[in-house]
Order: structure tokens, then C-alpha cells, then sequence
């Protein structure tokens, strides 16, 4: 067979197109591809939801691979081990109620379920603000991370969703946006955007888990952009959180798209 460049570009070109304006209208847009977020787009694709996973890098990952201070293992609560089974993660047991994973593992797996599940992940896009429309979030603004890092005057273009997930991790950027840039309240026990607290993990997991939820209507907080948002602690590469967080934020949607019942 012979090769010809321009069908392999087109190929892409089409292809790439084709994902891309499919996933202009979604029943959920979660943005940032940590482990909050890869878990709740796979329980969301799973059910059928229509979701798409939008992250600012290349990989997906976030914070995950280095697992603690570059040494490449995670740890999770005994609680949390059904989770990454069900993932097909192996796990070794530490000492009771503490287990180890492979963090590269860990999100390998995690990427491959998700995207076998149906989701569509965009990496090096950046969600650079959000679409409101009558006090309800309704949808991101994005941009090429490419555009964003070179500081070029580029006009970004719009994805429609009807819920959204701020993934984002330690910086909570989609809460932080909203808040700047609208006159608005949000669902926190302050009323606004608190910013993250010194490393406590008993007090951050649990906090995690039961904050995640909507935060201002239409959008949505998971994993450590709970913390960030209501003024937790952080945690440190303790990983249960992040997945049971991700899983609640699918469930709790799946109950408002009506799907699964
Ligand atoms: O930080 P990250 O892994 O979020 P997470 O799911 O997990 C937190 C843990 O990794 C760890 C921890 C708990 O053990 O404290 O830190 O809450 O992943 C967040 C992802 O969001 C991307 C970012 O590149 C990262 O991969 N991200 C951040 N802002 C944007 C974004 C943005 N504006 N647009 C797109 N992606």
C-alpha cells in the first residue's frame, strides 16, 4: 500500500471534527482529567449519560502519577478498594485498612474504562470561563492550552452542557471564575469561594465526599475542588476521596438527567 500524508491529515481532520462538534451538546462536561474526574465521566458514560472530560494537559492523570512526592504509589482506604476492583486497579494490602496501588496503574486504568465507557476526552483544552444564563451555568468556554500558554488573543468557542463538573483539583478554577467574574453567591457555608486549608487527611476525606455537589446552579464540585471551594483540607496521596467523590458526582446527576431509574 502506498502512503499518502494527505489522507492520513484528513483523516484526522474528519475525525477529530466529528468527536469534537458531537460533543458540542452534552448531559455532562467535566472538566479536569484527575481521578475525581475520570471516575465520574465512567460512571456517567456508563449509564448512557452523553459526557465529555476536557483537560488543560496533554495527559490525563492529574496529580496522580506521582503519587506521593514522585514516589509512584497510591495509597487508599480498605472503603475505596471496591472501587479501583471494579476498575480492575491491583491493590495490596499495607496494614489494616490501608492499600497500595501503582499510580501509574491506577490511571492507566482509569482512562482506559473511562474512554471504554463512551467518554470523550479532550486533552489540551482549557476551560477558561463558563456559559451562564439566568443565574444557571450552562455550558464552558474553551481554548487551546497551546493559545492560552502562548498568551495569543484568540477568541475561545462554546460547548453547551447541561451540568458541569469542576475536576480541577487544588485550584478549583471553574468556582473561582464564576465567582470573579459574576455577582453570585455560592452554596458554601460563607457564601463564597474559601480557598484550601493545611494538610489534615481524617478531616479532608470525609469533607471531600460530603461536600461534593452543586455548588451554584447547573455547576457542580468533585474531588479536591470541594476542598478548595468550601475551605477543607487538603489531604495528601490519599486517594479514596478522590474516587468516592467522582462516583457521588455521576450518581447525583444521573438522578437529575432522570437516566438509570
Ligand atoms: O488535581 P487533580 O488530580 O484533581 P482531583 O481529581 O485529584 C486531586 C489529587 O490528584 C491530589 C489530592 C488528593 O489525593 O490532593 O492532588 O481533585 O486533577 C485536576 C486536573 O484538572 C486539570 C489539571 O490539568 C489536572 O489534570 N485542570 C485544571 N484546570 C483546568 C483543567 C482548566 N481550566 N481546564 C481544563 N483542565
Amino acid at each position: 500500500m502506498e502512503l499518502n500524508e494527505i489522507i492520513v491529515s484528513r483523516a484526522i481532520i474528519d475525525r477529530f471534527a466529528r468527536k469534537f462538534s458531537q460533543s458540542l451538546e452534552l448531559d455532562a462536561a467535566i472538566v479536569g482529567a484527575g481521578p475525581s474526574g475520570l471516575v465520574a465521566s465512567y460512571y456517567l458514560a456508563r449509564a448512557k449519560a452523553k459526557v465529555s472530560l476536557f483537560e488543560r494537559k496533554m495527559s490525563v492523570g492529574g496529580g496522580m502519577w506521582g503519587g506521593g512526592m514522585l514516589f509512584n504509589e497510591i495509597v487508599i482506604q480498605e472503603e475505596a478498594k471496591p472501587i479501583l476492583d471494579e476498575f480492575g486497579v491491583s491493590t495490596e494490602k499495607f496494614r489494616e485498612g490501608y492499600y497500595t496501588a501503582d499510580s501509574v496503574e491506577t490511571v492507566s486504568m482509569l482512562c482506559a474504562a473511562a474512554c471504554r465507557a463512551g467518554v470523550k476526552i479532550f486533552n489540551g483544552i482549557s476551560v477558561e470561563d463558563l456559559m451562564v444564563r439566568e443565574e444557571s451555568v450552562v455550558g464552558l468556554v474553551i481554548n487551546w492550552t497551546a493559545v492560552e500558554m502562548a498568551g495569543l488573543h484568540v477568541d475561545p468557542l462554546a460547548v453547551k452542557a447541561k451540568f458541569v463538573v469542576d475536576a480541577t483539583g487544588h485550584s478549583a478554577e471553574l468556582v473561582r471564575v464564576l465567582e470573579k467574574k459574576n455577582r453570585i453567591t455560592l452554596k458554601t457555608p460563607l457564601r463564597n469561594f474559601q480557598g484550601e486549608r493545611s494538610l489534615w487527611a481524617e478531616s479532608a476525606e470525609p469533607s471531600t465526599v460530603e461536600n461534593t455537589g452543586e455548588i451554584y446552579p447547573g455547576l457542580y464540585v468533585a474531588g479536591m475542588a470541594v476542598n478548595a471551594t468550601i475551605g477543607g483540607h487538603r489531604m495528601g496521596p490519599i486517594f479514596g476521596g478522590m474516587l468516592f467523590s467522582g462516583k457521588k458526582v455521576a450518581r447525583v446527576l444521573l438522578d437529575r438527567l432522570g437516566i438509570g431509574k
